[in-house]
């Protein structure tokens, strides 16, 4: 099995509750390595295209809620970017199953997650499912200067008279 990447995101949930550092340690058992991190408020258009395969589902309008932190009052995520050998199987392994009653008690999802009385699976973290979603989530939430190998082909672009937000 090649390297690979894999998106992982800990969702509101998760930093509500203060576990990205119990989530880390865990994704730590791994060894593989992070390539990218950042703290991102989601908006509505992030969350529809991160979800976009997800659109027909009763669940969705609280999904979008649970990921652009209306249900938790906690608009930030953490997302990061691991890479290494196998990497996609092995953080869905320990992230466990999608819904938390199901998911082996030892897994993230197991251990934190819990199922919302509107039927909805509050499960901590998203971990990217196989390597073309992998892929596009990565180039979804990262661009490629926010990580530091070049996973994927880029272009260079001149922004002309561009604003942009600088330190005073
Ligand atoms: P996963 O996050 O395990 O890849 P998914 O991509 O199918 O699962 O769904 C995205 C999220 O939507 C999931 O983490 C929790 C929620 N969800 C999925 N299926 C659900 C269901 N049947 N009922 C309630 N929430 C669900
Ligand atoms: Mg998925």
């Amino acid at each position: 099995m090649a390297k690979e990447s894999t998106l992982i995101i800990v969702k509101p949930d998760g930093l509500k509750k203060s576990l990205t550092g119990n989530v880390l340690s865990r994704l730590s058992e791994t060894k593989l390595k992070i390539i990218a991190a950042k703290v991102v408020k989601v908006d509505k258009e992030l969350a529809d295209k991160h979800y976009q395969h997800l659109k027909s589902e009763t669940f969705y309008p609280e999904l979008t809620k649970y990921i652009t932190g209306q249900i938790h009052g906690e608009n930030r995520v953490m997302a990061l970017v691991y890479w290494g050998e196998d990497a996609i199987k092995k953080v869905r392994a320990l992230a466990g199953a999608t819904n938390p009653e199901e998911a082996e008690p030892v897994s993230i999802r197991g251990a934190y997650g819990r199922i919302l009385t509107s039927g909805l699976f509050e499960n901590v973290i998203h971990a990217s499912s196989n390597s073309a979603e992998a892929e596009r989530e990565i180039k979804l939430w990262f661009k490629p200067d926010e990580i530091v190998y070049e996973l994927f082909p880029f272009k260079e672009e001149t922004v002309k008279d561009a604003t942009r937000r600088v330190w005073i």
